[in-house]
This record gives C-alpha cells, sequence and structure tokens, in this order.
C-alpha cells in the first residue's frame, strides 16, 4: 500500500490531539509529511472526528501578497475568536526555500498567539502525493478543533487546483496588472474561484485589474453557475476593512457552499466485528453511517448508555423558510439516541420516538444533542437527548425506546488497520 516500508498503517488518534495539543498536532503532520504513516490510515481513524473546520484555500502567482493577505485574515479572525491553522504548501520548491520563510516571517506576529497553528510543508519533489498528504494534515487539524483552517499555496500549476479541492472555500489572488494574472488564468486557477482578490490594491492600476477580471468573469459564467456569483475585491495589507469585507464573502460562500466538502466523496468505512472500548466503538459507528456523514453530523463523545453528537447548521440543513430543517435537527438527536443505545454492545433497534421543537436554529449555529439513558431492561430501554445550541439554549427534547436485540454489534474497522 504504502511505498515506504517503515510507514505504520495500523494508526492510533494520540494522546491530546482531539483537544488541541500543538505539539501533538506538530508530531502528527510531522509523520504524514515523512511518510511514516500509511496513506489513509489518519484519515480512517478520524473519520468520526472530521466535518467540523471551515477549510478555506489561497492561491496566486509568487509574490501575489498572499501570506499579507493571510496574516490580515489571522488578525481579524483572531478578534472574532476563532482558532485558525495555516498550511503553507508550495509546490515549486523541492525543500522549504525562501517562501516559506517569508511565511514565517509575515505571518510571525500571530504565529505566536495561543489560538494560531502555522505550518509549512516542503514537497521534497513527491509532487504527486502532496495533495493527499495535505488533505490529512488537513484532517488532523480538523479533529484537533480548529474552526478554520487556511492552505496558501503558491504558483501556477496542476498541483495547486489539486490542492485546492481540499477547500471548502477557494480565493485566488491577483495583484494589480494584469499581465501578472495570465499565467494563473491559464493554469486554470481563475475557473476554481470562489473568490477573486486584486491583492496590494493601494498600488497603481488596481482598479482597472478589478474590472478586468470582471470581465473575464462574466465571458466565462456559466448559465448554471449555481447560488454563488464570485465577487471580485480589492485589498490592501493597509486597509482593515478589505480584510473585514473579505471575511465577510468567505462567510456568505460558506453559507451557499458548505463545510467539509473534502469529505463528501469519501467512501464510508467497512464493517466487520471487532473489539475495543466503548467510546472508540461507539465513535466508528458515527463513522460508518452514511446518512450521518452526510449531514455533517460527528460524534464528540460516548460512554455506556451515553453520547453526544454535533452538527453545524448549513444550506444543506435548511428548510424552505431558511431556518434548520426540523428533520435534520430530528436526525441530529435520533443519532445521539441511536449511539447511545447500541453503545452496550448488542444490537438496539428504534420502536419510538417523540420530539419537540423548543425554537428555530439559523446557518451557523452550532448544535449538539447528548443522549442518556433514562431507564434500561432486558429487553427495553429509555433515552432522552436534549438537543442545545452553543450558547446553551434548548433547541429541541427528544426521548426515544428501543427493543434490545440478543445480537451483538457489528463494529466498523478501518481497511488500513
Ligand atoms: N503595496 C503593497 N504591497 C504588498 C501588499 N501585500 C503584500 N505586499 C508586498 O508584496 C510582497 C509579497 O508579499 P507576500 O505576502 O509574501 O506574497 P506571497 O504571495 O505570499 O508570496 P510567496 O509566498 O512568495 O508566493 C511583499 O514585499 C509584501 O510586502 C499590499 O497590500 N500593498
Ligand atoms: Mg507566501
Amino acid at each position: 500500500m504504502s511505498k515506504n516500508k517503515h510507514s505504520h498503517s495500523h494508526w492510533k488518534i494520540p494522546t491530546g490531539l482531539l483537544e488541541g495539543d500543538r505539539r501533538v498536532v506538530a508530531r502528527t503532520i510531522s509523520q504524514i509529511e515523512h511518510g511514516e504513516v500509511a496513506p489513509g490510515a489518519v484519515a480512517a481513524a478520524l473519520t468520526a472526528r472530521l466535518g467540523r473546520a471551515h477549510v478555506l484555500g489561497i492561491t496566486g502567482a509568487p509574490g501575489a501578497g498572499k501570506s499579507t493577505l493571510v496574516h490580515a485574515m489571522l488578525g481579524e479572525l483572531l478578534a472574532r475568536g476563532r482558532r485558525i491553522a495555516v498550511v503553507a504548501v508550495d509546490p515549486s520548491s523541492p525543500v522549504s526555500g525562501g517562501a516559506v520563510l517569508g511565511d514565517r516571517v509575515r505571518m510571525g506576529q500571530h504565529g505566536a498567539h495561543p489560538d494560531v497553528f502555522i505550518r509549512s510543508l516542503a514537497t521534497r519533489g513527491h509532487l504527486g502525493g502532496l495533495s493527499s498528504s495535505t488533505e490529512e494534515i488537513v484532517d488532523v487539524l480538523d479533529a484537533a478543533g480548529f474552526d478554520a483552517i487556511i492552505i496558501e499555496t503558491v504558483g501556477a500549476g496542476q498541483s495547486e487546483v489539486e490542492i485546492m479541492r481540499v477547500a471548502d472555500t477557494r480565493i485566488v489572488a491577483c495583484p494589480p496588472g494584469l499581465g501578472d494574472s495570465v499565467q494563473a488564468i491559464k493554469a486554470g486557477i481563475l475557473e476554481i474561484a470562489d473568490i477573486l482578490v486584486v491583492t496590494k490594491s493601494d498600488l497603481p492600476g488596481a482598479d482597472s485589474t478589478v474590472r478586468d477580471l470582471k470581465d473575464m468573469l462574466h465571458l466565462r459564467a456559466k448559465p448554471l453557475a449555481g447560488a454563488w456569483t464570485v465577487p471580485v475585491l480589492g485589498t490592501s495589507a493597509e486597509r482593515g476593512a478589505d480584510v473585514a469585507a473579505l471575511l465577510d464573502q468567505v462567510a456568505a460562500h460558506l453559507a451557499v457552499a458548505g463545510r467539509a466538502q473534502r469529505l463528501r466523496a469519501r467512501p464510508t468505512p467497512k464493517v466487520q466485528a471487532a473489539p475495543g472500548d466503548i467510546k472508540t466503538r461507539v465513535l466508528a459507528l458515527a463513522g460508518a453511517d452514511p446518512f450521518v456523514r452526510s449531514l455533517g453530523i460527528t460524534c464528540t463523545d460516548a460512554g455506556a448508555g451515553t453520547a453526544t453528537v454535533a452538527m453545524t447548521v448549513g444550506p444543506q440543513h435548511l428548510n424552505f423558510n431558511g431556518t434548520c430543517h426540523g428533520g435534520a435537527i430530528f436526525t441530529l438527536a435520533d443519532t445521539a439516541f441511536g449511539l447511545a443505545s447500541n453503545s452496550h454492545g448488542k444490537v438496539a433497534a428504534g420502536i419510538d420516538a417523540h420530539i419537540t421543537y423548543q425554537q428555530a436554529a439559523r446557518t451557523g449555529d452550532q448544535l449538539q444533542a447528548k443522549a442518556v439513558e433514562v431507564s434500561r431492561s432486558r429487553k427495553l430501554a429509555v433515552y432522552r437527548i436534549d438537543v442545545t445550541r452553543g450558547d446553551g439554549a434548548l433547541i429541541s427534547s427528544f426521548t426515544g425506546t428501543v427493543y434490545v436485540t440478543g445480537l451483538d454489534i457489528k463494529l466498523p474497522v478501518q481497511e488500513t488497520m
């Protein structure tokens, strides 16, 4: 499977990673970077923990002003209370060279902040594997609880386009003077842009570059492009208002496109009987449920008779009134119910469920459903589930009853183990 015979195909989530311990995060990324873990093993182990981060990609020609922009975004995101990870990838450089050093210098001010994690990736000539290892590193950062993960990648070529596929929102940076941007446009980078930014807009020619890019987008506009129109924004490192406007567009794009796009096409792990402690087992069950995964529901905690799951309300969860669909809230509660009632190792089949809705949930709300066991006999068990919002407000209450069968649960096992 792996070219590296020293790589570990069995990988266990290291202690501290899910809590965001920076040293553990850094060590895990190094293992991936150095090929010490078989491809897929990290993603497989983390399956049930993924999908909470918003992944941003920033690309553009060398010197376009990407790192300066990322630095400015970091300041604004920190002010909004976010935890952010930055991954700088330079596919054109075989070793971490000047660009990466420049990134460190330019982002250094925020790099020391406890809520910021910055990492540069050297490519070591493995161009083909770069996007897949970047993707695994993004998984690690997602599981480690970063709210936003920014991937900065330089140059103009197929490798950037590949790397940018990992992102939910893709920003293409073009400095003033369309001549500089032609290379990027040729390489197809413009086509992947969700947001176009004309950097260094304090320099002459910025306004005409904005106009040229708008014209170009207009010419390329697909009639059925969907709900999102690619905006063209000017930003200057000196003007904070530009960065706030950019982040507003980023949030607007997230509301249309949703997060965790990289996970949508991933296959569901195979299922077979396996041992393990309760929490590991329940997490594996959550990760092996295609319906739950498709809604971006993650399991955050579990024990005997209890399970907690989380979901951030996104565009795929809305009803025609623009609030979170009752069915999505039911599913969130039902997921906690299903996991808690199956946590003892015997298959539990739902026979009754009842839900009440206290108040509406909206895009961006971070919902949590926690199931607790109210009673359990040899044949029947009853669970109560509260669905709450990030600020503690009660959204919904759910009660459910299961029939406990005598069958042992088949547990998901990752193919790579
Ligand atoms: N005038 C002006 N200069 C800027 C602005 N933003 C960046 N620069 C300058 O442009 C140069 C390149 O900026 P970087 O942010 O390193 O660009 P980059 O795209 O990250 O570069 P690489 O990672 O090397 O590809 C630096 O000298 C910056 O000082 C801006 O808003 N206005
Ligand atoms: Mg840079």
